[in-house]
């Protein structure tokens, strides 16, 4: 079946993207992914931050911005951005952030959606307050089950509705780690992550990390705002063989990313000297559930060592890892790590496909060459 051309995002938007180093995936929306090797840092610098845009950029009025909490709560109430910050108490939380689509070009055969390669992840340090706070200030009424995330942002088909509309299980909103963000790295959040407001949900993927925040309606059963129903977001409740379509009754929401690693160096390309030992080293994460260990391979994954971690600065933060081998064969060489998370799952060393090419957690490669 013959697929209408992709069109890329308007020049405007990619005008925005000013002096990041990203590489722009083909799309109508804007979005951009990083390259690993400039992800090596533990805190991820703005200019090598994936964007991730579902539809059009909106105007923004931050001085005028409001957020309402509504619905299934005893009282409604609208806060402005300068009441939010002193109404409730400031926190920071260190966060990755990872599209749920992260790694979907591997997927044999390809499936429908933004095209990432390995960049569409990354850490701050997320400034806020808690959503928890402004929940108990409005009063959760007790059918309260589930948060609606909305925001001015349109789908770039010119229908006007929004671009996405999602949400957390109450449980999660009501998390002392799930915040409503207004700085990141201690910068104000630029427009592109979501200024003035949005909400930073640790462990759950990027989609339910609503940018642009003017709404948080309370709802009595699982949103069912944009991307939020179908097979939006959701993977398969059962493994499926590659290419099958299972119906859509058969998927649930994604609410954990699997454990994950990144080799952030050497770059892929990296030239390598014969005998002289080189350092591997990256990034490990996973959602919920704490990494326990990472292993890094030199020779494509026929052998395996031990990397070390650094502890664990806080519980949704990457871990930095390290090993150190001797190139011992001259020519093209596979580097590779895998990491494992503490409820014993390890990262497979290929893909699981899945009809929508989420969660996408197969070990990273590197290609680099060994020369005398
Ligand atoms: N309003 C709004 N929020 C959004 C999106 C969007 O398209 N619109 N994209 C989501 C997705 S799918 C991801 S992965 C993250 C990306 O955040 P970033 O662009 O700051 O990296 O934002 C999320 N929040
Ligand atoms: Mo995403």
């Amino acid at each position: 079946m013959n697929k209408p051309p992709i069109r890329s995002a308007p020049a405007e938007e990619l005008r925005l993207l000013g002096t990041k180093r990203l590489r722009v995936i083909e799309d109508s929306a804007l979005n951009a992914e990083a390259y690993p090797a400039t992800l090596d840092h533990s805190l991820t610098p703005i200019e090598a931050f994936f964007i991730r845009n579902n539809g059009r950029l909106p105007q923004i009025d931050a001085a005028r911005w409001t957020l309402t909490v509504d619905g299934e709560v005893s009282r409604q109430k609208t806060w402005s951005v300068a009441e939010l910050k002193s109404s409730f108490e400031q926190v920071d939380v260190t966060a990755v952030i990872e599209c749920a689509g992260n790694g979907r070009i591997f997927l044999d055969p390809p499936t429908d959606g933004a095209q990432w390669s390995d960049g569409a992840v990354a850490c701050a340090r997320w400034t806020g307050v808690r959503m928890r706070d402004l929940l108990l200030a409005c009063g959760l009424e007790e059918n309260a089950v589930y948060t609606g995330h909305c925001s001015p942002d349109v789908m770039t088909d010119g229908s006007g509705r929004p671009a996405l509309s999602r949400g957390l299980p109450i449980a999660k909103a009501m998390s002392p780690e799930t915040l409503i963000a207004f700085a990141m790295n201690g910068e104000p959040l630029p427009l592109l992550h979501g200024a003035p407001l949005r909400v930073v949900a640790p462990g759950f993927p990027g989609s339910a990390w609503q940018k642009w925040l003017n709404r948080i309606w309370v709802r009595d059963r699982e949103h069912d705002g944009e991307k939020m129903t179908g097979t939006d977001y959701r993977l398969p409740r059962h493994p499926v063989a590659p290419g099958q379509k299972p119906d859509a009754s058969d998927f649930a929401v994604i609410v954990d990313m699997p454990v994950k690693s990144l080799i952030t160096f050497p770059a892929a390309g990296a030239v390598l000297k014969f005998s002289e030992e080189c350092e591997v080293r990256g990034f490990a994460w996973s959602g919920h559930v704490p990494v326990a260990s990472v292993e890094v391979s030199a020779d494509g994954g026929s052998s395996w060592q031990q990397a070390a971690l650094e502890p664990q600065a806080e519980h949704f933060a990457w871990r930095r890892f390290r090993a150190r081998f001797v190139p011992k064969v001259n020519g093209a060489a596979v580097l590779m790590a895998r990491a494992s998370d503490e409820a014993g799952h390890r990262q497979p060393l290929d893909q699981v496909w899945n009809p929508r090419g989420y969660c996408n957690n197969a070990a990273h490669r590197v290609r680099v060459t060994v020369c005398a």
